[in-house]
């Protein structure tokens, strides 16, 4: 049927997140290789915000953002493209929930879970995160017909 709608394509929100060395440039190069993911497009981006460290571990101010995706892939094919992602961007993983150059975390998909113990979509701190909440509602606002 020529009008049955695409059921494989969803929206994904991805968040990133950089508190080591040029921030600024570590999230600009991101939004570039999100923009080159196979199978998706970035349909709206947040504002870039700074934000104070979650956590325990001490550690410098964080800039955060995120972007919806219009996307084919599946959590897991997304997860495997943003794990490049950040290898590319010099991630180390030295210290859990530590600084780093840049981290990218599937925050929510729109119609999508995963329960895998390596992946939970949505985020289990989607919902925890005041900046998450505040870059989701505009993102979703910025989408809505109008
Ligand atoms: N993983 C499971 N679910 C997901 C998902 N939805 N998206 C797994 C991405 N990854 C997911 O992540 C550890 C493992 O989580 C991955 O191998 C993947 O299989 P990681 O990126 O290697 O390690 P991490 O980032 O140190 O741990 P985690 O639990 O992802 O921490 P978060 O939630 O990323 O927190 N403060 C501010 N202000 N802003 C921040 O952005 N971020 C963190 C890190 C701490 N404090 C922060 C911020
Ligand atoms: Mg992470």
């Amino acid at each position: 049927m020529a009008n049955a709608p695409d059921r494989t394509r969803d929206i994904a929100y991805v968040a990133l997140g950089s508190n080591l060395g040029d921030r600024d440039a570590h999230l600009a190069a991101a939004r570039q290789a999100l923009a080159a993911i196979p199978r998706s497009r970035v349909i709206a981006e947040s504002m870039v915000e700074e934000t104070a460290p979650l956590g325990a571990v001490p550690q410098g101010p964080y800039l955060n953002q995120m972007i919806a995706m219009e996307t084919e892939l599946s959590p897991r094919e997304l997860l495997t493209e943003l794990q490049r992602i950040e290898r590319a961007a010099g991630r180390t993983r030295d210290v859990r929930w530590g600084p780093r150059t840049l981290d990218l975390d599937i925050v929510r998909y729109e119609h999508q879970i995963a329960t895998d113990a390596d992946l939970q979509v949505p985020h289990p701190a989607a919902e925890e995160r005041d900046f998450w909440r505040r870059e989701l509602a505009e993102l979703r606002s910025r989408l809505a017909p109008s």
